[in-house]
């Protein structure tokens, strides 16, 4: 009984790691710019990692027939943005909409400490679909 618990757990630690493997390298912003494509509702590259206090440039570029917005913040601001009844966002640094079809662009300069942020599109269950990517500060 030992063994198949030892086995069980060494299983599940492979599965971690593939998991973890498969994810590749995060993206990192080329000459201060990251480009963004949304496509299928879907954020790409959806893994990225800055430096404290670095400024980054986003161009995201929306490729599908629907519009869609890019949401940069911690959880707080995800969660204000979820519930939030602001249809249509003005470019507020990391905060923008994205309509279908078009590339915007936008400049947010990280704060000056290690952690993650998310980003995110809220419009009616796109996030819930999984509409969102995470930052890697540090
Ligand atoms: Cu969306």
């Amino acid at each position: 009984m030992k063994l198949r618990a030892a086995a069980a757990a060494v299983a599940l630690v492979l599965l971690v790691w593939a998991a973890a493997a498969s994810r590749g390298a995060a993206a990192r912003a080329t000459n201060g710019t990251v480009h963004i494509t949304i496509h299928y509702s879907k954020f790409d590259p959806g893994d990225l990692a800055v430096e404290p206090g670095e400024t980054v440039r986003f161009v995201i570029e929306n490729t599908d027939p629907i519009d869609h917005e890019f949401i940069l913040g911690d959880e707080r601001v995800q969660l204000v943005h979820e519930e939030g009844t602001e249809a249509h966002h003005a470019p507020r640094p990391g905060e923008v909409s994205v309509a279908a079809g078009k590339t915007v662009v936008t400049t947010y300069t990280f704060p000056v400490l290690t952690g993650s942020l998310i980003f995110g599109c809220h419009l009616p269950g796109h996030y819930d679909f999984g509409m969102r990517g995470l930052v890697t500060i540090g």
